[in-house]
């Protein structure tokens, strides 16, 4: 799989290391992983939506999840080069507040070291113990430079519980900009399930994985644009999942709509100096790949730049419902896309296959 000239980084992929998988077996409330009798298989339950008493209920949790020879396999398979590894979704959102600290070291450590098993092939975005406040999480910050193969921090929508526009996160902001520590913004949380309706648990997870997850993102961003975070944080970096959610696509309408706001107005924020929807998304936001489709990557280069979209999987999200062994549909699919919409041996492929992780990311041991 090795192509040292061009090769194919996969910068959305998630592990759960083996010790967090145990805390998550002795939990009963979201997160969690248990069986549910009569059948014995264990299964990871991580959404507020999924958390019903139905076959939407978890889904199920083998070795890929926490196995980090599984990834290596899977890269393998799908003639993935380097991956930059991130703990999935909610991190260490749940964790109170006094273990905070403690947690997030022993994860990011844990983490460092299983990409030094495969140096070279393996990368990672370490956790932030966001519950504990803000001196403990830029502490944890200054220490990911003690960390050899730590190239940024996976990042939820939260933040301290008050969202990313909260004015609390900005030296948090300040010192992963100063650290050059880009965030990868991922969701979780999705919508309220109210707006899913009665009928919820028989549509599976579509609703909050496919319609949830990306306008997260997307409110999430555009609040931190309204709060003028990128104006403050000039250089601040951030990578978003899902290829922004629905940014790129909204991202004219966002751009009306503060136009056309008189509060905004009235307040002196539509003034010269203000960075608008565009302007932040080619200079402080790059985007995955993961949309599978060409359309909505179109949309996103159209966004951002071409060399400003980077290869993801999901992995291990999204396997095959039947069968082992063989590729993934849902990688397939983002490779096809990707050529699709860049054109098959372009540089401009090269670039988004993995060229542009390896520069924005210092890929290089
Ligand atoms: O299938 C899912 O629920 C997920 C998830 O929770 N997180 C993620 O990154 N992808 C898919």
């Amino acid at each position: 799989a090795t192509n040292t000239k061009s090769p194919v980084v996969d910068i959305h992929t998630h592990v759960y290391p083996p010790s967090y998988i145990s805390l998550l077996k002795s939990r009963s409330e979201i997160p969690y992983v248990r069986s549910f009798p009569p059948s014995p298989s264990l299964r990871l339950v991580i959404l507020p939506a999924e958390d019903t008493e139905s076959t939407s209920r978890g889904r199920p949790v083998g070795a890929e999840y926490y196995d980090i020879s599984k990834k290596i396999e899977f890269m393998d398979t799908h003639s993935i080069d380097i991956s930059v590894i991130s703990l999935a979704n909610p991190w260490l959102d749940w964790v109170p507040s006094s273990e905070a600290a403690q947690a997030a070291q022993s994860i990011n450590d844990e983490v460092n070291t299983e990409c030094g098993k495969y140096p070279g092939r393996l990368f990672a975005f370490a956790t932030l113990p966001l519950s504990g406040g803000k001196e403990v999480i830029v502490k944890e910050i200054q220490r990911l430079k003690s960390l050899k193969y730590i190239r940024g921090v996976i990042l939820g929508t939260t933040g301290l519980g008050k969202g990313l526009d909260d004015p609390e996160l900005l030296p948090i902001f300040e010192a992963l900009q100063e650290n050059k520590l880009p965030i990868f913004l991922h969701p979780h949380y999705g919508l309220p399930g109210s707006v899913w309706g009665e009928r919820a648990n028989d549509y599976g997870h579509v609703l909050p994985l496919a319609l949830g997850f990306p306008l997260e993102t997307t409110i999430a961003v555009t609040r931190m644009i309204l709060a003028g975070v990128f104006e403050k944080v000039t250089e601040l970096e951030m990578i978003l999942a899902h290829s922004g959610g629905t940014l790129p696509f909204l991202a004219g309408r966002i751009e009306s709509c503060i136009e056309h706001d008189a509060h905004l107005k009235a307040e002196g924020k539509l003034g010269k100096e203000r960075k608008t929807v565009w302007d932040v998304l080619k200079k402080n936001i790059y985007l995955d790949a993961v949309i599978y489709s060409e359309v909505g990557l179109k949309a996103a280069i159209q966004a951002s730049g071409q060399y400003r979209v980077m290869f993801g999987t999901d992995h291990p999200f999204f396997p095959p419902l039947e069968g082992e062994g063989q590729k993934w549909a849902s990688v397939e699919t983002n490779y096809v896309a990707i050529k699709a919409a860049l054109g098959g041996g372009s540089e401009e492929e090269k670039g988004a296959l993995g060229r542009n992780a390896v520069r924005v990311l210092n890929l290089e041991v």
